[in-house]
């Protein structure tokens, strides 16, 4: 009796053994799966903090006015509206003005946006991938001739929405307060990005990061004494804060086409500046 309980008992042990053994397996296994998937939201946000640009400082704007030289065709003509400056009327125009004293309307977006098929870019997202077409064949031939002279250039943020300006913005906000944040990044509506016709461009010496010491590499040195031959402008200079209300920011390329692009580079003025 006494060996048949004993036989009882060891099999009630290796039962529970068993069974916690099977437990603390699904435990483990079930852990390392949590691991090796990191969330979504965190994903998300290492997108979103890539995609930041830098740091800018706000200024008021010079009201723009129509060209000085009358053979230069005039920005087009835009309406008041209190607040926010004017209202963009004609944004599919190549020449358009867009800053703090000219907006997009909300539902503008470029019809003739392509996909960045063909030179290298740094962010999955797939709308910031995108250029209106003239301006993305310009960018080619641009990206073409840096390689030439050994520079590769990296495309990182090129079109973007109302919204995702918006998101954008109020990233700035949180994380640095509005006055920073109005030197740094557009508000929604106020975004040359929103025109399909801007591009942040980069290179693997600032580890394709969006950072003014772009403007001292052999690339950003080669962008800003050649991107004119390609119909684009840097368009927020260094010691011009005060006019384009943005800090200075040599990764940021403005397509204009190749006539008004090498009269604005000549010039040595601003867009704002050279339609006064
Ligand atoms: N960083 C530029 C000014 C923009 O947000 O459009
Ligand atoms: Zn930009």
């Amino acid at each position: 009796m006494k060996r048949k309980n004993n036989h009882k008992r060891r099999w009630m042990t290796i039962i529970v053994i068993a069974i916690l053994l099977a437990f603390g397996t699904f435990f483990i296994i079930d852990k390392m799966n949590n691991e090796k998937t990191p969330p979504k939201e965190q994903e998300e946000e290492e997108e979103r903090e890539t995609a930041t640009e830098p740091e800018p400082k706000e200024e008021e704007l010079p009201e723009p006015e129509k060209p000085s030289n009358p053979e230069e065709p005039a920005p087009e003509e835009a309406t008041e509206e209190p607040e926010f400056g004017k209202l963009v009327e004609n944004p599919e125009n190549i020449d358009v003005i867009v800053n703090k004293k000219r907006h997009l309307p909300e539902n503008y977006v470029p019809e003739d946006l392509v996909p960045l098929t063909d030179v290298p870019t740094v962010l999955s997202n797939p709308e910031v991938n995108q250029l209106r077409k003239v301006a993305y064949e310009a960018l080619k031939d641009l990206f073409e001739a840096a390689k030439e002279e050994g520079y590769e250039l990296h495309a990182r943020s090129g079109y973007r929405s109302y919204y995702t300006q918006a998101s954008l913005y109020a990233s700035y906000v949180e994380n640095y307060g509005k006055d920073a944040a109005d030197k740094y990044s557009a508000k929604p509506g106020q975004s040359e990005h929103q025109t399909g016709l801007s591009m942040d461009i980069t290179c693997e010496a600032v580890n394709y990061r969006l950072d003014t010491i772009f403007g001292d590499t052999e690339e950003g040195k080669w962008v800003a004494e050649n991107a004119h031959r390609y119909g684009f402008i840097i368009r927020y200079p260094k010691g011009k804060e005060e006019i384009t209300g943005y800090a200075y920011e040599p990764w940021h390329i403005r397509y204009l086409g190749v006539d008004l692009a090498e009269k604005v580079y000549e010039s040595g003025l601003t867009l704002e500046e050279y339609f006064q």
